[in-house]
C-alpha cells in the first residue's frame, strides 16, 4: 500500500502531483526489490496520477497495480447515511464509482440498505452525495496540515481482506482497458 498524500490537499492535483511524484517513484522501487509478486494499492492523491506512476514505475502489469478509491468513498457514504437513517453503519451497502475527488459519482441507493426503507429527502440525499464528494477535503481542512490517514488506511485494510477472504463486489480503481467504455484512466468501477 502507498500512502503518501504531502503537503497538498487532492484539489491542488497539480501541485500535489509535483510533490508526490518522488515519493511514489521511491516507495515503488523498493517494492519492486523487495516484493516483485506482490499486488500494489496505491492510495496517494491525486489517485490516477499516482496509479499511473506506480505502473510505469513498477513494470508490473496492469491487473497488479490498483488505486483504492471507492471502499473508503463508499464508507464516508455508508456513514453518512448511517446518520441520517438513525441505522447501524453495519446494515448500509453504498457504492462510490468514478474519480478519488470532487468528481466522484456516489450512487444514492438506499434501496439497498439492509433496513427497512424510509423516505428520505431529496435535500437529504444531495447533501450525503455533497459531503461524500468532500468528505477527504473536509478531513483535511479540519486537520490543517497532512491528511486525511486514518480513513484511507482503514479502507486499504479492508480492501486486502475483501481480496483475500470475499468475492463480494467493492469498487476499486483498475485502469480499464474499454470496459465501462472508460480507457487510460485509473477509475473507480465495480
Ligand atoms: C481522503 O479522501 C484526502 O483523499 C484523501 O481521505
Amino acid at each position: 500500500m502507498i500512502t503518501a498524500d504531502f503537503h497538498a490537499s487532492r484539489n491542488e492535483p497539480r501541485r500535489l502531483a509535483q510533490s508526490n511524484y518522488d515519493v511514489v517513484k521511491a516507495v515503488v522501487e523498493q517494492i519492486v526489490k523487495h516484493s516483485p509478486n506482490c499486488i500494489i494499492i496505491v492510495v496517494t492523491n491525486p489517485l490516477d496520477a499516482m496509479a499511473q506512476a506506480a505502473l510505469k514505475v513498477s513494470g508490473f502489469p496492469k491487473n497488479r497495480v490498483l488505486g483504492m478509491a471507492g471502499v473508503l468513498d463508499s464508507a464516508r457514504m455508508s456513514t453518512f447515511v448511517a446518520m441520517e437513517c438513525k441505522v447501524s453503519v453495519e446494515n448500509v451497502h453504498s457504492f462510490v464509482l468514478g474519480g478519488h475527488g470532487d468528481d466522484m459519482v456516489p450512487l444514492p441507493l438506499f434501496d439497498r440498505a439492509e433496513f427497512p426503507p424510509r423516505s428520505v429527502a431529496k435535500e437529504s440525499i444531495d447533501a450525503i452525495v455533497e459531503r461524500t464528494r468532500k468528505g477527504g477535503a473536509e478531513i483535511v481542512n479540519l486537520l490543517k496540515t497532512g491528511s486525511a490517514y486514518y480513513a484511507p488506511s482503514a479502507a486499504a485494510v479492508e480492501m486486502v481482506k475483501r481480496f483475500l477472504r470475499t468475492r463480494k463486489r467493492f469498487s476499486l480503481a483498475p485502469l480499464p482497458e474499454g470496459e465501462y467504455g472508460i480507457k487510460g484512466l485509473f477509475v473507480g468501477v465495480p
